[in-house]
């Protein structure tokens, strides 16, 4: 469908940029800035996560929806208002129930991932995938990111899915929905680990690592000259300086865990409640770490996005 027929609201800006193509568009989520993060870290963030995208080239593409309306772009008073109201969770289950009923919503890694194909955006960056929750073959709880992953060609640059998952088990489910998933080794590594978000090591190993931006958008370029239709996720480490001891986050992500089984926390709720739970109980660090690695994989994704034009030259 041409863009202007779409029922999106895309900022002038994104659609002269994805119709010039010479600047790489990078789409960014807002459930991090609804449910991820504290305020007021939360518009910290997405101010500043929308400044690097800048300083590196690309141009910011915020998903989120805004009484109702989808929007691809944001201003600073939307994203303030975003912010501080109380937003619903969208993933792809709830698109049309949030516009049917004109509320405002933060975009999971899938919601985002579903607008930015809509409008033609290949790269996407964030901070933490989504994946299979611990005794996720019991529960059945298992993010909506992953089989987005397998039907939506948009590609993610994380740091991972967070420790408070069963990595192993987000791995082979990645696998079954034929999504790539590779880790950045620029100093060639052996035997690389996928990063566990807070961790640079998650004790799993990456199925495939990448040695340099281009060859990540090569592997975009070419599943995109054969149409496939899957998504790809690019793991990008956090940076040594703010990534947390993984033996010092066990201890506190286990106990998250069990407290959100006593208290009966489930589906949607439960990413945020560990999230939260994790930040009281590391005074913080937890947030830092996120920020930073936040920082971090979007210049990942501008320099992913500028290789990529290049390849479609
Ligand atoms: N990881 C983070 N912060 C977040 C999330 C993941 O570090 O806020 C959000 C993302 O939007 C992701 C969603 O898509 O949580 C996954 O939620 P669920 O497990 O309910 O699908
Ligand atoms: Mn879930």
């Amino acid at each position: 469908m041409p863009l202007r027929r779409l029922p999106i609201q895309i900022s002038h800006e994104i659609k002269q940029a994805l119709t010039d193509k010479l600047v790489p568009v990078v789409a960014l989520e807002s459930t991090i800035i609804t449910h991820g993060l504290p305020f007021p870290k939360n518009v910290e963030m997405a101010l500043s996560v929308e400044q690097t995208l800048r300083q590196n080239g690309a141009i910011p593409a915020t998903c989120a929806f805004i009484n109702g309306i989808p929007h691809i772009g944001l201003n600073h008073g939307q994203l303030q208002q975003l912010a501080e109201s109380k937003a619903t969770k969208v993933s792809r289950r709830d698109i049309g129930h949030v516009m049917a009923n004109k509320l405002n919503g933060g975009t999971t890694i899938a919601s985002t991932m579903i607008l930015s194909h809509l409008a033609g955006i290949k790269v996407f960056s964030t901070g933490g995938l989504g994946g299979v929750h611990r005794e996720g073959q019991l529960t059945m709880d298992v993010s909506a990111d992953l089989t987005e992953l397998g039907r939506t060609p948009v590609s993610v640059v994380c740091a991972g899915p967070k420790s408070i998952l069963d990595i192993g088990l987000t791995m082979e489910y990645l696998e079954t929905q034929g999504v790539y998933v590779g880790t950045y080794n620029e100093e060639n590594e052996p035997n690389i680990e996928i990063p566990g978000f807070y961790c640079r090591k998650s004790g799993v190993l990456s199925p495939y690592s990448f040695k340099s931006f281009t060859e990540a958008a090569s592997i975009i370029h070419n599943q995109n000259r054969l149409g496939l239709t899957s998504g790809n996720v690019f793991c990008i480490p956090p940076p040594k300086e703010s990534a947390l001891d993984s033996e010092y986050i066990a201890g506190i992500i286990d106990q998250a865990n069990e407290l959100a089984q006593v208290q009966g926390i489930s589906g949607k709720q439960l990413t945020p409640f560990l999230l939260s739970q994790i930040a009281i109980q590391t005074q913080g660090k937890s947030v830092d770490c996120n920020l930073n690695l936040v920082y971090n994989n979007a210049k990942a994704g501008a320099e992913i996005g500028k290789e990529l034009l290049a390849l479609e030259k």
